[in-house]
């Protein structure tokens, strides 16, 4: 069973899009257990190079005049994707909570309606993006789905809006952006796969591996068209994160939901969508027509986010504890270089750090040093 030959035989598939439906097909109508792991994993794998293959003759139709490139610019501190079905809600939330206040705020880009709005909160500007049109697109597999995917796998946030009446939607879009390479509240598995010259597919694990054998993982990788390679593992590992690894478009994103249309909904339907929805995921309730838990979910947005607040000492004077920078928790010296000048980095010599993140007051650091919430930072550059 686990060398069923990935070949679909007997199907004349036309397009790339057609036989990645067929093995997705297949892998819908295989049952999920321990004997079909690798057999899933291989097919999986298989989805992974037929993508591949896709974006290389999407980005070369690209180059050669196919499509107009499509970008929404960022700005503000953050970028939170909104991601419903039609009449959800959506529209009326974004015109509750941020600046943009009707549809004629909207403006074309290319081929898609895209409405950003920008929501203040805490000092920081959180750019909102309403992305009508995903569903339609996505499942369509062209132009707008795929530029819509884009302007979520480059946010900072996903937000699903679920009505509470409709919740099997969620299980639509969600498959839908798995599909598409977004990896929502999951962290990058702890998969190394290093090339080598000889040697085989040597697998070298931390941990007892119960999904698939050496050989079912080295059957993996050499579809990818590894003939030698020294494996790492830190977790059990499952197909799909090796084929996460090698497939390397992977996104790994933060998304939360909000309930909406708390107001026409009882408490039984309520706790009835919170069931369908990914149990450690962060959810909360709203009703964006009503204004109903509207500041909560302000806090909820900023939260989830991971901002933190460093403050400036310009060098020679005081440090300025009144206004912070937010950034985001991850931020380097390098990101508030870009953000306060486009000539600092170039510019940069070191920086100074005293807080959180300093081994000791003012410490000397580089570009690449990690800063954490409450740092004070002096940045140093040539004249
Ligand atoms: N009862 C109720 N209706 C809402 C709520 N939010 C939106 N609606 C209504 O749902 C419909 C669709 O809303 P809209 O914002 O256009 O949805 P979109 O397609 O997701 O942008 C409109 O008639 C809204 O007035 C809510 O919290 N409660
Ligand atoms: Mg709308």
């Amino acid at each position: 069973m686990c060398s069923a030959p990935l070949r679909l035989e007997g199907v004349v598939v036309a397009t790339i899009k057609e036989q990645i439906d067929l093995i997705r097909a297949e892998i819908d109508k295989t049952q999920k257990n321990k004997a079909t792991n690798a057999h899933i994993g291989k097919l999986k794998a298989k989805i992974a190079q037929l993508k591949i293959k896709e974006e290389k003759a999407h980005a070369h139709s690209k180059a050669s005049g196919g499509g107009k490139g499509f970008e929404v610019k960022k700005s503000g501190d953050a970028t939170v994707a909104l991601v419903g079905f039609p009449s959800v809600g959506k529209s009326t939330l974004i015109s509750k909570v941020t600046d943009a206040h009707s549809e004629a705020a909207g403006y074309a880009f290319t081929t898609l309606t895209c409405i950003p709005g920008v929501m203040e909160h805490r000092g920081a500007k959180i750019q909102i993006l309403d992305l009508p049109g995903l569903i339609k697109g996505a499942a369509e597999g062209k132009g707008r789905g795929r530029e819509i995917l884009n302007v979520i796998r480059s946010a900072d946030m996903v937000l699903y809006i679920v009505d509470p009446f409709q919740d099997a939607h969620f299980n639509v879009l969600h498959r839908e952006l798995h599909n598409a390479g977004l990896r929502l509240n999951e962290t990058r598995p702890p998969v190394f796969i290093k090339r080598t010259e000889r040697g085989g597919i040597d697998v070298r694990t931390t941990v007892e591996q119960t999904h698939l054998t050496n050989e079912e993982m080295g059957e993996i990788i050499r579809s990818f068209g590894f003939t030698s390679a020294i494996v790492t593992l830190r977790n059990d590992t499952t197909a799909e994160q090796i084929v996460d690894c090698l497939a390397q478009n992977r996104i790994y994103e933060k998304a939360v939901i909000a309930i909406n249309k708390i107001d026409i909904a009882t408490e039984e339907e309520l706790m009835h969508a919170r069931s369908n929805l990914p149990e450690d995921w962060p959810v909360m309730r709203i009703s964006a027509f009503k204004e109903i838990g509207l500041d909560e979910l302000k806090d909820f947005i900023y939260d989830n986010l991971g901002f933190m607040r460093v403050f400036l000492k310009p060098q020679g004077q005081e440090a300025d504890l009144e206004e912070p920078l937010i950034v985001k928790d991850d931020s380097t010296v390098e990101h508030i270089c870009n953000k306060l000048h486009r000539d600092f980095v170039r510019k940069f010599r070191y920086a100074r750090v005293k807080g959180p993140s300093a081994k000791f007051d003012w410490q000397r650091v580089g570009l690449d040093h990690l800063l954490k919430d409450g740092d004070l930072l002096t940045i140093v550059v040539k004249r």
